[in-house]
């Protein structure tokens, strides 16, 4: 291959390769109602409100007062009539109506509404993922969550396309609200986070592994995340939840750097970013080389650091350029200083949709800026004497987007 044949070829590969996408909040059809997807989902989505807030002189409180309708016709009007769809998010949008053939630059969403109104959800669920190039989601899982669980207790079938991922926040995050959820449930927990308690949640985690069966265990730890700290978390995860990882050959995920609620009058909308210590993650991988950690940070500033801890730990899987970072500036930036120090041992990307047909354009997205980076990597190589197929191209896309995970959590 020679230097003019790259990017074609680097972005046939990268766009006839399927993604397994490693973290979303999307739900399999068997979750009913939970699993959002839509127009007025899409045009809510908490990006797209809290670019309204700064276009629109409607206050949080007018705007919360309204039912879902009246919100998306409001941030339609805002963000696609009154001004040009530029941001990343706004563009989203725009890229997953003219992929399903609607009209992106519509005066209202009457005819969108019409079309989705319209449509069977498996068939609509097989053409969105086929658009998207996905042929595998990791769910987000909450056992604690009341609307949720019922599901899994009352045996929710499998659906290949669609893994869990036991999500821990409920219980690391706020203790004495999960110690009490757990002793509701009847587990003999207190808000000291003893051994007994400690070896309840080992107990209740058993359980849930078996009703879940999740590729991982995860939770998202703010900016100020320590460990280990003298602090029940700590308790929590050095008696209950690392051993229960480690006898079950399970990941942990750890998402790191939210500032949680900054603005709270933005509801979902309201949380920020902060540049965490990521000598919580070296002490970590360290002190738990049997656990294998799949580590996504939030701060741009977090990110070169992260892959120099990734080159001192095996144990340490990089993923993803999460919720501020997923921007096509910072996808790339973040794609090259990765290839640069991991070569190909890292997971580039996952969607974090919480809307169906965002994977459309998360993934588009995605794909252009991963093949701009990858592009340059095998460009260099070829100026520095090396040589690339087609093959081998083929290969090293297979491990970004699916086999670095598979072969992480030992699927
Ligand atoms: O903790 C998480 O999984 C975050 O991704 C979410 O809480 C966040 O709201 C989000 O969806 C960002 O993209
Ligand atoms: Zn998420």
């Amino acid at each position: 291959m020679n230097l003019d044949q790259i990017d074609t070829v680097v972005t046939r590969v990268i766009d006839r390769t399927p993604v397994l996408d490693i973290h979303t909040h999307l739900y399999a059809p068997a979750f009913g109602r939970i699993g959002l997807w839509g127009i007025d989902e899409l045009v809510t989505y908490h990006y797209l409100e809290a670019e309204f807030f700064r276009a629109s002189t409607m206050t949080p409180d007018q705007y919360w007062a309204l039912d879902k309708i009246a919100r998306a016709d409001a941030i339609w009007k805002a963000l696609f009539v009154e001004r040009t769809p530029i941001s990343e998010a706004t563009r989203g949008v725009v890229c997953v109506l003219a992929s399903l053939g609607l009209d992106p630059g519509a005066e209202t969403l009457k005819d969108a509404r019409a079309y989705f109104n319209a449509q069977s959800f498996e068939s609509h669920l097989a053409n969105v993922l086929a658009l998207a190039g996905v042929s595998e989601v990791v769910m987000t899982n909450d056992p604690l969550d009341p609307e949720e669980a019922p599901s899994w207790e009352q045996g929710v079938g499998a659906d290949p396309r669609f893994h869990a991922a036991l999500r821990l926040d409920r219980i690391l995050n706020d203790w004495t609200a999960g110690a009490a959820a757990l002793a509701r449930l009847g587990y003999d927990v207190d808000a000291g986070a003893g051994p007994k308690s400690t070896d309840e949640v080992r107990r209740f985690l058993e359980r849930w592994i078996g009703l879940m069966k999740p590729r991982y265990l995860a939770v998202s730890m703010t900016d100020t995340f320590t460990f280990p700290a003298d602090d029940a978390r700590t308790r929590l995860m050095q008696h209950a939840v690392l051993p229960v990882c480690k006898a079950a050959g399970l990941p942990m995920s750890l998402m790191i750097g939210v500032r949680r609620q900054v603005n709270p009058a933005l509801r979902l909308a309201g949380d920020a970013v902060g540049q965490a210590d990521l000598r919580s993650v070296e002490r970590l991988c360290r002190d738990w080389p049997d656990v294998r950690f799949l580590i996504s940070v939030l701060s741009r500033e977090n990110q070169h650091e992260l892959c120099v801890y990734a080159r001192k730990f095996a144990n340490l899987m990089p993923f993803g350029c999460w919720w501020f970072l997923n921007n096509p500036s910072i996808v790339e930036e973040m794609t090259r200083e990765r290839l640069e120090m991991l070569g190909q041992s890292f997971i580039p990307q996952h969607s974090d949709a919480r809307v169906l047909e965002q994977v459309i354009y998360k993934w588009r997205s995605s794909r252009r800026s991963i093949a701009v980076a990858l592009a340059d990597s095998y460009r260099r190589l070829l100026i520095d004497g090396g040589q690339v197929t087609e093959s081998d191209i083929d290969r090293d896309v297979t491990r970004l987007f699916r086999t670095n995970f598979t072969d992480f959590c030992r699927m």
